[in-house]
């Protein structure tokens, strides 16, 4: 499924983040520490090798709701957004600490003049977060920020699951309409 925001395209497939070579960026539901750890980013540092550890540990710990740019090392992405979701139901406002690690992701990345950015579905795996709740923090966002944007023109939202991408495609209808 695709949709236009103002220039920006975004695209909601199934599939893995580490799988998307065509993008300039791709982002980490990282930990505050910035260290490989499971789900996203245990897939995301062991494609990238442990370059990207070495680079993105110094620049921690980052709080929630904040976002960090390295090198993708060993990755086809030439960059890594590392963004630390809140945990769902500890970290206030969660929707605002999402939709903070969205907006940042994406102004970071146009800082850069980077054209292209694939996003996880942040906070829905070990941080808890409801996938509705959080597709919904995430579209709105991307949708919001889209219009600031001056070089960011295609955002892709990877979601692991068939489940997960039904309901991301379901808030991007009701979004879009
Ligand atoms: N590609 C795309 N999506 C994935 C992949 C993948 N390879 N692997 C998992 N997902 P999570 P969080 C989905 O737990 O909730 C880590 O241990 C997954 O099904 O990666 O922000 C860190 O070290 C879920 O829907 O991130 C942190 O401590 C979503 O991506 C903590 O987990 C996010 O799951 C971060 O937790």
């Amino acid at each position: 499924m695709e949709q236009r925001f103002a220039e920006l395209t975004v695209e909601l497939v199934q599939g893995d983040i580490v799988d998307q070579p065509d993008l300039d960026a791709i982002v980490n539901a990282a930990n505050a520490e910035l260290r490989p750890g499971g789900g996203v980013a245990g897939a995301i540092h062991r494609a990238a090798g442990a370059g990207l550890a070495e680079e993105a540990v110094p620049l921690g710990p980052i709080a929630p709701g904040e976002c960090v740019l390295t090198g993708g090392h060993a990755l086809p992405n030439p960059h890594v957004l590392h963004c630390l979701g809140p945990v769902h139901g500890r970290d206030e406002p969660g929707d605002e600490l999402l939709a903070s690690c969205y907006r940042r992701a994406l102004e970071t990345a146009d800082e850069h003049r980077l054209a292209s950015i694939g996003f996880p579905a942040i906070s829905t795996g070990v941080f808890g977060y409801p996938v509705r709740e959080a597709a919904e923090v995430a579209l709105r966002t991307i949708r919001d920020v889209a219009p600031d944007l001056r070089t960011v023109r295609l955002v892709r939202m990877v979601l692991h699951s068939r489940d997960d991408l039904a309901v991301h495609r379901e808030v991007l209808g009701d979004l879009a309409a």
